[in-house]
């Protein structure tokens, strides 16, 4: 039997995850539920940046609950099975939480996968595990894998990639390589030309590796369920020569394929540096090259190329079958494990109907789009907001008179003093000790037909009336004889004797820069008739920007006449008031805040209280 140590993983290995990793959490269970394992591997997790409580994932098709402890110690008193911990503890957190985990004798195993812990720390932590007899596998690696067993946080891949390279079950052959890229390459390789991997470690990529791979190899070669070894090295240090000695002095037996990766750096006149941190030969004697040629005069199986690693391990394998030392058991396919929703989607395997679709705005890819238009183009062409509010709400990049129009109809209605319905309401909200969105709001739901709201049915009104021929005194009489107000028209304080400047300013610029304007001209029309008979019967801000706007839609040369009137028909228009004015409610807030107005009470003396008598 072998010891603890030589069997670092079992079917029963319990471990911790420090870290709020779900994915690679969810990642695990797949896995060990693949392998039929009779429970989760993952006990519990330790996140000291929130409070206790539970997280969900998924067992099967079940769901589960797995407790997130704040404090190490609660966690280790809850789950003293577990003896194994996956630290993804960041490069700066990865030294204390460590250090702090050995405290724990029930910890035997820490795979550690941050990288760029500094390397003086590295060695404490080492010095430490060695004191305490706890294996560290890392920093700077995503762990390793022990099919049937165990996997280390994101060993191994997608669960696609663990039934391809047949990582539920184990098979005869034990590897030990640096980098968990090229660990996951190997749990290919083996798989196709072997019977799978029985275990597999990645030592990680700094230079001073936690454990080596000889302290693997060791283990492994005691193990009588591994048949045959694979070491992937690299370029760099000089831990290979330890498996050499380890063949010389015949304390690693099984047959061994090795290759050391970079032996392109020979190709290069200057030293290379590869990813990992160790990966850079300083001498001679820690080159690819170097290394593999030692390897192969120590007995290990060392093929030309890397492309030919698989062949090397397919005729070793072979032999092995060949000469009865491995015998080939019976697939037994795992049971199905259902498929990530997110990831079944991505590989294209399902479709659903979606909610809802959304036309205007894709926040998702790398940048921002408007309407399609990405955030940096809106710069760099200066659209403004106009330009914004053009593809937001109409999916069309208007004109330049069109967005400059926009931000003037957003700048004349912005505000209109704190006297109207919406920012009196606003004021009211305000002093009654509400927060800036409740007085907003307070303030925007007072618009409506009578203040502020009447553009659309303006627009509406005019267009039609100027559309089916009628001449304005004609569409006067026909309104008044409904007893129906002419919406657009009329304003309480603005009048022909006290123009209002902010039409004015309107009409000026509409009147230079659109292409045609003919419903304005009819509501100018009507306007002559209504303030002839009451002065104050203007065509007022509403009635100018929705029949300005109608013909803004129907002329600019980007709408069907039915896309233009689909916007009036579906209320878009009344949007210009309600945004313009949103500047003005929010300021109003702000002012009595910064004023410190307290609370608002109606005096009684402006209300008259003409309640029945006692007699009536
Ligand atoms: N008469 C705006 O009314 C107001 C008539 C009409 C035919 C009409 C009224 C009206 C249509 C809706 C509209 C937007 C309620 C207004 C705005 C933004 C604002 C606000 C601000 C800002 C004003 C007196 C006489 C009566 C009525 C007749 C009135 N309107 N006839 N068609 N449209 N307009 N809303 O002054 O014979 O005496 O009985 O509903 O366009 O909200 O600054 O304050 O920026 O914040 O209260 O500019 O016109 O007049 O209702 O007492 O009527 O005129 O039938 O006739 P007043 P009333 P009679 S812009």
């Amino acid at each position: 039997t072998l010891s603890e140590k030589q069997q670092m993983f079992s079917t029963e290995t319990k471990c911790v995850i420090w870290g709020l990793q779900s994915r690679a959490v969810q990642g695990m269970l797949d896995f060990d539920y693949s392998c039929r394992r009779r429970s989760p591997s993952v006990v519990a997790m330790i996140y000291p940046f929130t409070g206790d409580h539970k997280q969900k994932f998924y067992w099967g098709h079940k769901e589960i609950l797995i407790p997130v402890y704040k404090q190490m110690s609660d966690c280790f008193a809850k789950h003293s099975d577990a003896d194994v911990l996956v630290s993804f503890a960041s490069l700066r957190s990865a030294y204390d939480s460590t250090i702090e985990a050995m405290g724990y004798s029930q910890i035997r195993t820490i795979a550690i996968i941050a990288e760029g812990i500094p390397e003086n720390l590295t060695r404490k932590i080492n010095q430490e595990a060695l004191k305490k007899n706890i294996t560290i596998i890392g920093p700077a690696t995503v762990g390793g894998i022990k099919p049937g067993c165990f996997k280390i946080g994101n060993t191994g891949g997608m669960l696609d990639n663990i039934l391809s390279s047949k990582l539920y079950r184990p098979g005869s052959i034990a590897y030990v390589s640096r980098s968990g890229g090229m660990s996951n390459e190997l749990n290919n390789i083996i798989a196709m030309n072997a019977d799978g991997v029985y275990e597999g470690v990645a030592i990680g990529g700094d230079r001073y590796p936690g454990t080596t791979f000889v302290d693997h190899l060791l283990r492994f070669n005691e193990c009588p369920d591994v048949k045959m070894l694979v070491l992937l090295g690299e370029v760099g240090g000089v831990e290979e020569y330890k498996i050499v000695e380890a063949l010389n002095k015949k304390q690693i037996k099984k047959p061994i394929v090795a290759w050391c990766i970079g032996t392109c750096a020979n190709m290069f006149t200057s030293e290379v540096q590869f990813g990992h941190a160790g990966s850079c030969a300083q001498a001679e004697r820690e080159t690819a090259v170097s290394k593999n040629k030692a390897l192969a005069e120590a007995g290990a199986v060392v093929p030309r190329t890397f492309d030919e690693l698989g062949d090397s391990i397919k005729s070793t394998f072979d032999e092995l079958v060949a000469k009865g030392d491995i015998v080939i058991k019976p697939e037994v396919a795992p049971p199905t494990v259902p498929m990530d929703y997110n990831w079944a989607r991505e590989l294209g395997l399902i479709r659903k109907p979606a909610s809802f679709m959304t036309s205007i705005c894709d926040e998702r890819g790398q940048e921002l789009l408007y309407a399609g238009v990405p955030i940096t183009e809106i710069f760099e062409k200066d659209l403004g907001l106009g330009g914004v509010l053009g593809l937001l709400w109409f999916q069309r990049r208007l004109p330049p008179y069109a967005c400059k129009f926009i931000e003037m109809v957003l700048m004349v209605t912005a505000d209109h003093g704190p006297a109207v319905s919406g920012a009196h309401n606003t004021i009211v909200c305000a002093r009654a000790g509400k927060d800036l969105i409740s007085s907003l709001t307070s303030g925007l739901l007072t618009i409506g037909d009578r203040f502020g709201g009447a553009l659309d049915e303006a627009a509406k009104t005019f267009a039609e009336a100027y559309d089916t021929g009628k001449i304005p005194m004609e569409f006067v009489n026909e309104m008044r004889a409904k007893g129906k107000l002419i919406m657009g028209i009329g304003h309480r304080v603005k009048s022909i004797n006290n123009p209002d400047k902010r039409v004015v300013i309107l009409k000026e610029y509409v009147k230079k820069h659109f292409p045609a304007t003919p419903v304005l001209d009819y509501a100018c029309e009507v306007e002559k008739i209504t303030t002839s008979k009451k002065p104050n019967l203007i065509l007022n801000v509403d009635g100018f920007i929705g029949s300005a706007m109608v013909d803004l839609l129907r002329h600019c040369g980007g709408f069907t006449a039915e896309e233009a009137q689909q916007y009036v028909d579906i209320g878009a228009l009344n949007g210009l008031f309600v945004l313009g004015r949103s500047i003005g409610f929010i300021g109003h807030f702000l002012d009595q805040k910064r004023l410190k107005q307290g609370l608002y009470r109606h005096p009684w003396d402006d209300i008259s209280y003409v309640l029945p008598e006692q007699n009536e």
